[in-house]
């Protein structure tokens, strides 16, 4: 059957006619913040610049515990995962690559996946490993942990798991490995805290031994969930531990939604950005746990502040390495590819607002413990609407000015439910 794919000339046209309207913002919002001495073409440029990965697992209809409700046209294996991908690409030019999870997508054919990425335009960000469950056909079970089980023989499995990520991530051109391990108990005296550490260590040492010179290992920390009284790796004090115990190329990977509640996530970023141990984000967004909801539905706020943050380090040279940018949702109720379009829309908007902060000010208000003239001078930047910005740098990367809007006009969904048929299994509701 044939594949429907937007076309250039599909988003060509539907630009030309937003194009004198956003023009007319755009001009009008250039004059405005030239008034304030910012420079809109150096904004815009920057947020053409901004790339964040999307998450393989991303793009297909998420689920609870309780129930999963797929839609139509749902992609069935990582081929139709990488054709959603582009078409957020091709529409917002803000998500190049894809960072896949092992064994979810593990690719049959690396070859003929790293080449399909390559012919639409997408190459491949951190790979992620699973050793939070069992995958089919595994020796030992991860039922009461994986790096630091008590049992050497599961250890050295988990391990052997990461190192043929590192493997399969070699082979697709990624450059980095994001670890989280669902490890912890459930019940106090369960688990010998110290020695689930040291056992944690010991793997990850082994793993991170086997990382080539240019790649970096992610860890991910999260305070529950599956356990449910303790994690190995609860916080970002343990994960900063294990990163510095681990060395160099040994980051912290923020996921937003693995915090406790009202825990200051900006402050954790300004911290490792001190000590030099940001890796990257998940960026996602929650109002109780790790609800994994799209990125600054419930607290934009927040999210501007972490962009504060990285502008800031980023201006003041703090960065050996660029921290890595993922997205990590699940999609319960939106259709992923409208979800995930937002989503890194939304961050570059936080980033364009972190841009525009008059950082002068702000100095002048923290040296004068001015702590009103401190949060207007961010609340200024916060309540600038910068979306002409963001649609102009899409346009001119050749994207599409209102991306939800032109995905909803083509009828993607609907051309891939012909040509995605669902199983079975998948009309029974039962994956
Ligand atoms: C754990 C997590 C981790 C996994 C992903 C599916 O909650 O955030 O990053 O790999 O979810
Ligand atoms: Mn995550
Ligand atoms: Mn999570």
């Amino acid at each position: 059957t044939e594949t429907y794919r937007i076309q250039e000339a599909d988003i060509a046209t539907q630009n030309a006619k937003a194009l004198p309207a956003l023009q007319e913002d755009y001009d009008a919002l250039r004059r405005r913040l030239s008034r304030n001495g910012s420079d809109i073409e150096t904004i815009t440029s920057a947020v053409a610049a901004f790339g964040v990965a999307l998450p393989s697992w991303g793009v297909g209809t998420g689920g609870t515990r309780f129930a999963r409700y797929p839609g139509v046209g749902e992609p069935r294996h990582i081929f139709d995962k990488l054709e959603d991908c582009a078409v957020i690409n091709k529409l917002t030019r803000a998500t190049p690559t894809v960072s896949l999870h092992f064994p979810w997508d593990k690719p049959s054919d690396i070859k003929a996946t790293r080449q399909f990425a390559e012919e639409l335009g997408l190459g491949f960000d951190a790979v992620n490993s699973n050793t939070f469950q069992d995958a089919a056909g595994q020796k030992l079970s991860y039922k009461y942990g994986s790096l630091s089980h008590t049992d050497a023989a599961t250890r050295a499995q988990a391990v052997e798991h990461n190192i043929e990520c590192i493997e399969l991530g070699k082979a697709l051109g990624s450059k980095a490995l994001t670890v989280w391990i669902g490890d912890g108990s459930n019940f106090a005296g369960q688990q010998h805290f110290t020695r689930a550490l040291e056992r944690y260590l010991e793997s990850a040492k082994a793993i991170y031994a086997a990382l080539p010179a240019d790649w970096h290992m992610y860890i991910e920390h999260k305070l529950y969930e599956p356990a449910f009284y303790s994690t190995v790796i609860a916080d970002w004090g343990t994960n900063y531990l294990a990163a510095t115990q681990l060395g160099p190329k040994a980051r912290c990977l923020v996921d937003l939604g693995h915090h406790a509640p009202n825990t200051n996530i900006e402050m954790i970023v300004a911290r490792l950005i001190q000590f030099g141990k940001l890796g990257g984000f998940h960026f996602n967004d929650s109002k109780y746990g790790d609800d994994d909801l799209d990125s600054g539905s419930v607290n934009p706020f927040q999210l501007f502040l972490i962009f504060n943050e990285l502008v800031d380090a980023a201006d003041r040279g703090a960065f050996d390495v660029a921290p890595a940018y993922m997205l990590d949702q699940s999609h319960n109720v939106t259709d992923p590819i409208e979800s995930l379009m937002s989503s890194a829309i939304e961050l570059q908007r936080r980033y364009a607002q972190a841009m525009l902060i008059d950082r002068a000010r702000l100095e002048q208000a923290q040296a004068e413990n001015d702590a009103l003239m401190a949060l207007e001078t961010l609340k200024a930047a916060f309540n600038t609407d910068v979306a002409p910005i963001l649609a102009m740098a899409r346009h001119r990367k050749g994207g599409a000015i209102d991306p939800v809007g032109l995905y909803r006009w083509s009828g993607y969904r609907r051309h891939k439910q012909n040509e995605r048929p669902a199983t079975a299994r998948q009309s029974a509701g039962i994956v």
